[in-house]
């Protein structure tokens, strides 16, 4: 797919809109510092940094009241909305398009972005320790990064003749992603509803149960066999920081117990690499603010070093 793949896309997204916790919008700002970009460049990237990532702070609307229990909704709406225009731009240049959150809400730009290029061919491989698929109606918390999926795979009901102003997220093409071309990897967090939207409508979930019963080797191999059996159809992997164990990955916003290891993570996205069939990443939900310097440091870290192993970079 990415014949100029030697260029990467990379958009960072200061946005904390998605959740109620301050600093998650200084994740990308801190891997940057990490040395993100000089690293792509040093494994023979050419970088393209999509411009105005300032914008994401500015653009919040000055009155922005919850719809229902959506909290931020207009402003989730108009980041995610602006992700997908540059993630669009990347794909559509032959780019491999990096976005670094922010928290994963998100997630409904990226994937509006790179479906805008690659079409219902996309394979989606959601590695999180949640399951990120409630609907307006599920979501007890109201929070949209629990929510991204729903949207982009269509299971929200439009609410009765609404235009932008009862739902802000009207413009998301519903069902760009089809339900058989996502995979999650990592589950151990999921909503008793949001258990039942999986089981519905047939959604392959491997979860941290089958990474210990087949090995993260098996699972993998599993999880692209079920999305892309010939690997050849294009992969977006949406890389939630929160997959990882809280031991490896402190500063995160919600940290669940039981998590994927150091080596787990690096390995789903080596795995991903070889096959070529990568075209975007997401990495996100890095929360700066939480934790002594040792876990921030940490944390940002191990974000930068999952982006480099999505995109190449080999240990041997
Ligand atoms: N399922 C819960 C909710 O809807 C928790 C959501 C997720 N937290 C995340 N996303 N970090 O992966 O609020
Ligand atoms: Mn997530
Ligand atoms: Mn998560
Ligand atoms: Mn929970």
């Amino acid at each position: 797919f990415l014949k100029n793949g030697a260029t990467a896309g990379v958009t960072c997204v200061p946005f904390s809109g998605g959740q109620p916790k301050g600093g998650v919008d200084d994740g990308p700002v801190e891997m940057v510092r990490f040395g993100m970009l000089d690293q792509l460049q040093g494994m023979g990237y050419a970088v393209e940094l999509s411009p105005g990532m300032d914008k994401y702070r500015t653009m919040k609307p000055a009155s922005d009241p919850a719809i229902g229990v959506l909290k931020n909704p207009r402003y989730v709406s108009l980041a995610a909305r602006r992700v997908a225009e540059q993630v669009r731009e990347h794909c559509a240049a032959g780019r491999m398009a990096v976005t670094l959150g922010g928290d994963h809400s998100i997630a409904m730009g990226t994937l509006v972005g790179s479906t805008a290029v690659y079409g219902d061919d996309l394979c989606v491989v959601w590695v999180d320790a949640h399951a990120d698929i409630n609907t307006p109606e599920t979501s007890e918390s109201g929070n949209l990064h629990g929510c991204p999926l729903a949207y982009i795979l269509g299971l929200c009901e439009p609410a009765a003749g609404a235009g932008e102003e009862e739902d802000p997220f009207a413009w998301v093409p519903a069902g760009c992603v089809r339900t058989d071309r996502l995979v999650y990897i990592g589950l151990r967090d999921v909503d008793a509803a949001e258990k039942t939207l999986l089981r519905k409508h047939g959604i392959k979930a491997f979860s941290m149960h089958d990474v210990d019963k087949h090995g993260i080797g098996r699972v993998v191999e599993m999880a692209l066999d079920h999305v892309n059996r010939d690997r050849s159809l294009p992969v977006h992997v949406s890389f939630d920081v929160d997959a990882l164990d809280p031991s490896v990955a402190p500063a995160t916003g919600t940290p669940v117990r039981g998590g994927l290891t150091f080596r787990e993570g690096h390995y789903i996205c080596e795995a991903v690499a070889e096959t070529g069939c990568l075209v975007a990443l997401d990495l996100v939900e890095v929360n700066p603010a939480l934790g002594d310097p040792e876990s921030l440091r940490q944390t940002v870290a191990v974000g930068c070093s999952l982006v480099r192993c999505s995109l190449g970079e080999r240990l041997l």
